[in-house]
C-alpha cells in the first residue's frame, strides 16, 4: 500500500508510515479519530496489535535512520554545490583577472600601437623629407657631374693647348738658345772687331796738337751722350774740347758751347776759331789722336773735311759705324 501522507510504498499491515511517521491504520478498539477517509478501519487481535506496534517502532527507527541519511546526503549535496559554486566563482574571478590583465595589456598594446603609428607617420614624413633632399642632392650631383665633365673637357683642351704652348715655348727656348749662342758669337766677333779697330786706330792714328785740331771744323755728329750741363755736348766731348762740362756757356758770352763751336766760334775764349780748310782738307781720311789730352781719336771725313769725334780708341768702332765713311777716299 501507499502512505496517504508521503505516498511512499509501505507494508499492507502497517499502521503508521515508516517514512513520515503518520498513522495510516486505526485499531478497532480505539475511539474514532479524525483520520483521513482513506484510512481503513480493520479489526486486529490484541497480539497482532502488539506485534504491529513493535513492527511500527522498528519501522520508525528505520525511517529516522533513512531521514538522517537523506538529511546528510542533502547537506553533502549542498556542500558539493557550494564547493562547485565557489570553484566556479574562483574560476570566474581568475578569468576576470586574466581578462583584466589582458585588457590592460591590450590597452597598453593599443597605446603602443598608436604611438608606433605616430612614430611611423613621423618616420615616414622624415623619410619623405630625406627622400626629397636625396633627390635634390642627386639633381645637384648630376649638375656637378655635368660641370665636372665640362671642366674635364676644358681641362683636356687646356692640356692640349698647354702641350702645344709648351712645344712652342720649347721651340722659342731652342731659338733663344741659338740666338744666345749667335749673340755670344757676335759679342766675340765684336770684341775681336773692337780690338782690330783699336789696333787700326793705334796703328793708323796720327798725333795732333790741340792747336792744329782747332783748325779743323767740328761735325755735328757723335756729340750725344751723358750731358751734365745740357748744352748739347756730351761730357766726354767737352773734356776733349776743353770746355766746362758743368756750364752750358763756358765763356759766358750768352751762347752755349755747342752753338759756338758749330758756328766756328771759340767757346772758351772770345772770337772765332782758327779754322783752316786747306789744312783740314789735307787731313782727309786720317785718324788724329789728341796726344795733348787723353788720346781721344778724331776722324777727318773725306766727304766734308770735318772732324768726327771717335772718342777713346776703345769706343772708336761704335763711333765709326755711325759716320758711314769711306777710308779709301
Ligand atoms: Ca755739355
Ligand atoms: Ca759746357
Ligand atoms: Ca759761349
Amino acid at each position: 500500500m501507499q502512505c496517504p501522507f508521503c505516498s511512499k510504498t509501505i507494508l499492507d499491515n502497517s499502521t503508521s508510515c515508516p517514512y513520515c511517521g503518520q498513522l495510516v491504520r486505526r485499531v478497532v478498539k480505539d475511539e474514532p479519530t479524525n483520520l483521513p477517509s482513506q484510512v481503513q478501519s480493520v479489526a486486529v487481535p490484541a497480539n497482532a496489535v502488539k506485534k504491529a506496534e513493535s513492527t511500527q517502532l522498528s519501522g520508525s527507527d528505520q525511517a529516522n535512520k533513512e531521514i538522517k541519511k537523506r538529511h546528510w546526503q542533502r547537506w553533502f549535496f549542498y556542500g558539493l554545490l557550494i564547493l562547485l559554486f565557489l570553484g566556479a566563482i574562483g574560476v570566474i574571478v581568475k578569468i576576470y583577472n586574466e581578462n583584466s590583465k589582458l585588457l590592460v595589456t591590450l590597452s597598453e598594446t593599443s597605446i603602443n600601437l598608436e604611438k608606433n603609428k605616430k612614430d611611423l607617420t613621423t618616420t615616414k614624413l622624415s623619410l619623405t623629407e630625406k627622400e626629397n633632399k636625396l633627390k635634390e642632392v642627386i639633381v645637384n650631383l648630376s649638375e656637378k657631374e655635368r660641370i665636372l665633365q665640362e671642366s674635364n673637357k676644358n681641362l683636356e683642351q687646356a692640356q692640349q693647348e698647354l702641350t702645344s704652348k709648351t712645344e712652342e715655348f720649347q721651340k722659342i727656348l731652342d731659338e733663344q738658345k741659338t740666338n744666345v749662342e749667335v749673340l755670344k758669337q757676335c759679342k766675340l766677333d765684336l770684341t775681336t772687331t773692337e780690338a782690330n779697330i783699336y789696333s787700326l786706330i793705334i796703328k793708323f792714328g796720327v798725333g795732333v796738337s790741340n792747336k792744329d785740331l782747332l783748325r779743323i771744323p767740328l761735325a755735328d755728329a757723335n756729340l750725344d751722350g751723358k750731358d751734365t750741363d745740357g748744352d748739347g755736348l756730351s761730357d766726354e766731348v767737352e773734356e776733349a774740347l776743353g770746355t766746362d762740362k758743368m756750364k752750358k756757356d763756358t765763356n759766358g758770352n750768352g751762347y752755349n758751347d755747342k752753338q759756338e763751336i758749330l758756328g766756328g766760334y771759340d767757346p772758351i775764349n772770345k772770337g772765332k776759331l782758327p779754322i783752316d780748310q786747306v789744312f783740314a782738307s789735307k787731313q782727309k781720311g786720317k785718324i788724329l789722336l789728341q796726344v795733348e789730352a787723353h788720346n781721344e781719336a778724331w776722324y777727318i771725313n773725306p766727304k766734308d773735311s770735318k772732324r768726327y769725334f771717335l772718342g777713346k780708341p776703345a769706343d772708336g768702332y761704335r763711333a765709326m759705324k755711325t759716320i758711314n765713311f769711306s777710308s779709301k777716299k
